[in-house]
């Protein structure tokens, strides 16, 4: 049987077999635009919020952060910006003062299609590992990629 693609409330889409997919109703368009009516809400109230509760950066001396600069450069951010779960991992990139490069799997296309290839979904939050022999990981899912970067990272503070 074919496969579907279902959008969420967070502009994610993901593919799903016909018969998990809705059908067709004429309800279909006044759904998808209640859920981009309350993205619309929501997306700014969240980006507020993130903004006012920004944790202050862990503080290291310049060697130890010069390292962790270049242990960054291996990693990178599929995120959303207004998904919480994107931004419960990048508060935890601030508090950890760490420069990952971000991402946008939502409205770019390449990063999309580069997270659906190597992860093999579209969700986000997901942190691309590129090992030192230059093998990529994918790891998902807020919690996952929080308690890898404190075990990477947490302990570097002078
Ligand atoms: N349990 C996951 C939930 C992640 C999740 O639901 N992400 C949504 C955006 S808020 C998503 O990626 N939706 C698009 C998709 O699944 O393709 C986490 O903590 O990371």
């Amino acid at each position: 049987m074919k496969n579907a693609i279902v959008h969420d409330l967070w502009g994610g889409s993901s593919e799903v077999s016909r018969h998990q997919a809705l059908p067709f109703t004429p309800m279909k368009p006044v759904i998808r635009a209640f859920f981009k009516a309350l993205r619309l809400v929501l997306g700014p109230v969240m980006l507020l919020k993130e903004r006012l509760t920004h944790p202050k950066g862990m503080q290291r001396d310049a060697a130890a952060q010069a390292a962790v600069d270049v242990q960054c450069q291996s990693l990178a951010l599929y995120q959303f910006n207004t998904c919480p779960f994107c931004i419960k991992v990048r508060q935890e990139m601030r508090r950890l003062s760490l420069p990952i490069e971000k991402r946008d799997a939502q409205h770019n296309v390449t990063h999309r299609d580069e997270l659906q290839q190597g992860s093999g979904a579209t969700k986000v939050p997901c942190l691309k590992i590129t090992e030192a022999n230059g093998q990529a990981r994918w790891l998902q899912d807020s919690n996952a990629i929080v308690a890898y970067l404190r075990d990477q990272f947490e302990t570097t503070a002078c």
